[in-house]
């Protein structure tokens, strides 16, 4: 039987750990025999589950990857749930995905509870899952679906992007030669598992390796420092949020356990910053800190990571490096023309096979979302000296927040419904630590008020945490062009 290149490399990884956490240790054999209990208990006497989106609702860790391993062995495509969405958010994404089962775990059951009932949906507690003596598992192509990632962008509801296996596998593999991966690394894994960068840059890429991943349920500062004065890892991967929280609280700490903390980042082999711009001066300041250079890379949902700052080799601060193995960077003009000379920007476009197939039951985005088979990411950058810089993006309606993806659109959109809201527009506002903030301009209907407050508190049940407008300006009319539309940079502007 053929394997998932994934699951036959753990073979060979045995007895060695793959996964640590507050549960324990596990080995890459424990991993192996749990996904087969869960394929098993996935497949009830099926064969194969011949693509059926299988959601899942597990935070980081063992009975995470059980899970993940046990969909695809089983034939099924992977839909990770955010831990944090609201349950408007949650009904969406299983929806959409046309789900038709949901793994969760014991402690997240009862949030989900009502509403698999109310959608007719399978709910699988992944811990009640028994145990199967070796079960018949299907033959899965590496050209079959494998995973879907909500991403928002310039529609107001979330797109499903979907990879295939070998979409994965490519882009697993691109990373595991230029950052040099290794059996004997150990990585923490404390950011949210429904995004690439926690999925296949720490998690997939540890797990290819034979390396160990030390997983967090949420990143917790004093945890991490314990860990960091005690010498864990090998390799640190974050968003530059995560950063500048770090240069905070370290600068913040006591000399002796300043200098213990210090060190064990200076001995840390790669450290790497990405999912946002990391601006210079985090990069220097964490340089004069610690001794080291943080590598710097850029990536999207839809193609994985595209390019890379080098192991060995110049970091360019504020640059975001060069092409990745197995991927084609073009830069198109505003005029349609592909660049050739540097220092003149224009969109990245990228060709290779990490690029994923299409977005779930939408064939004509998937269409307009390409150029001649070049994936047009929306993102603007300039070559430099040899280096790629970003430039921003070509939407004003995406805001990155916490290395958070966020459509400014779909946040209008819940806004809209507020009884007092009339009119609105969300932008984002520039922030040190958050790189951008959700910052609302309003205008209220006659004879009502809206304050912060009470924003926050009517937007929790309907948006995750990281989405809820921090700024909020009452404005009597919001800035418009000669055309009668609302002019997003003025709204900027307003802040
Ligand atoms: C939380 N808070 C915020 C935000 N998020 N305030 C402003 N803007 C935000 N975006 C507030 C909370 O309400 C809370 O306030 C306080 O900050 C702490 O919240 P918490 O969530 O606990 O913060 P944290 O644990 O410190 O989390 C920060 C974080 C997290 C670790 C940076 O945001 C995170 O995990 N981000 C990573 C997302 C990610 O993985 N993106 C990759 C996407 P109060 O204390 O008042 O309650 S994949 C991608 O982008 C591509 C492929 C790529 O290139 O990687
Ligand atoms: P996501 O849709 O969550 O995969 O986010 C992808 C987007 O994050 C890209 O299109 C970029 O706008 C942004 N991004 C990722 N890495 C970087 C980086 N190093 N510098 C600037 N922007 C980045």
């Amino acid at each position: 039987m053929t394997e998932l290149s994934l699951i036959a490399r753990a073979r060979s990884h045995g007895d060695s750990i793959a996964i640590c956490s507050a549960a324990g240790e596990f080995s890459y054999a424990d991993v192996l025999a749990r996904s087969a209990d869960v394929a098993a208990a996935l497949l009830v006497g099926e064969s194969d589950l011949a693509e059926a989106r299988i959601a899942c609702l597990v935070p980081a860790g063992f009975e995470y990857v059980a899970a993940q391993w046990g969909i695809w062995r089983a034939g099924g495509v992977f839909v990770p749930l955010s831990l944090s969405a609201t349950e408007p958010e949650l009904e969406y994404t299983l929806t959409d995905s046309q789900a038709q089962c949901v793994l969760v775990s014991r402690e997240l059951a009862a949030s989900i509870d009502a509403l698999c009932s109310r959608l007719g949906l399978r709910s699988l507690i992944i811990e009640d899952v028994a145990e199967s003596a070796d079960p018949a598992l299907p033959n899965v192509a590496s050209g079959r679906r494998a995973m879907i990632l909500y991403t928002s962008g310039t529609t107001s509801r979330p797109k499903g992007v979907v990879t295939t296996h070998s979409n994965i596998e490519a882009q697993i593999t691109s990373l595991i030669e230029a950052w040099e991966w290794q059996p004997d690394d150990r990585i923490p894994l404390f950011l949210p598992m429904h995004h690439i960068h926690g999925i296949i840059n720490i998690l997939s890429c540890g797990l290819w390796s034979g390396a160990t991943v030390d997983t967090f349920p949420r990143f917790e500062m004093a945890t991490i420092l314990d860990r960091i004065a005690a010498d864990a890892w090998s390799v640190f991967m974050a968003v530059p949020t995560v950063y500048v929280k770090l240069i905070q609280a370290i600068e913040d700490l006591p000399d002796d356990a300043r200098q213990q903390v210090v060190d064990g980042f200076a001995g840390i082999r790669l450290m790497i910053s990405g999912s946002a711009a990391l601006p210079s001066s985090v990069h220097e300041t964490w340089s004069a800190l610690t001794g080291q250079k943080l590598l710097e890379r850029y990536g999207m949902t839809e193609i994985g990571m595209g390019l890379s700052n080098p192991y060995r080799g110049e970091r360019r601060p504020g640059a975001v490096g060069q092409p990745l193995p197995n991927v084609e960077i073009r830069l198109k003009s505003e005029s349609g023309e592909v660049i050739s000379a540097e220092g003149e920007p224009g969109e990245i476009q990228v060709r290779g096979p990490g690029v994923f197939s299409e977005y779930w039951n939408r064939p004509d985005v998937t269409d307009s979302s390409f150029d001649d088979g070049w994936f047009r990411t929306g993102d603007m950058a300039v070559v430099e000296d040899g280096y790629y810089r970003i430039m921003g993006r070509q939407s004003v309606d995406i805001i990155k927040s916490g290395g958070y993806k966020l459509s400014a659109l779909e946040i209008e959109t819940a806004l809209l419904d507020h009884p007092a809201i009339a009119e609105c527009a969300v932008v984002g506002v520039a922030d040190e630590t958050w790189g951008e903030v959700v910052s609302a301009a309003v205008v209220v209907r006659s004879g009502q008020n809206l304050d912060l407050d009470s924003l926050s508190e009517w937007c929790r049940d309907r948006l995750s945490h990281y989405r809820i407008p921090r700024k909020l300006l009452v404005v009597d009319e919001l800035p418009r062009n000669a055309m009668g539309k609302v002019t997003k940079p003025a709204v900027r502007e307003l802040f």
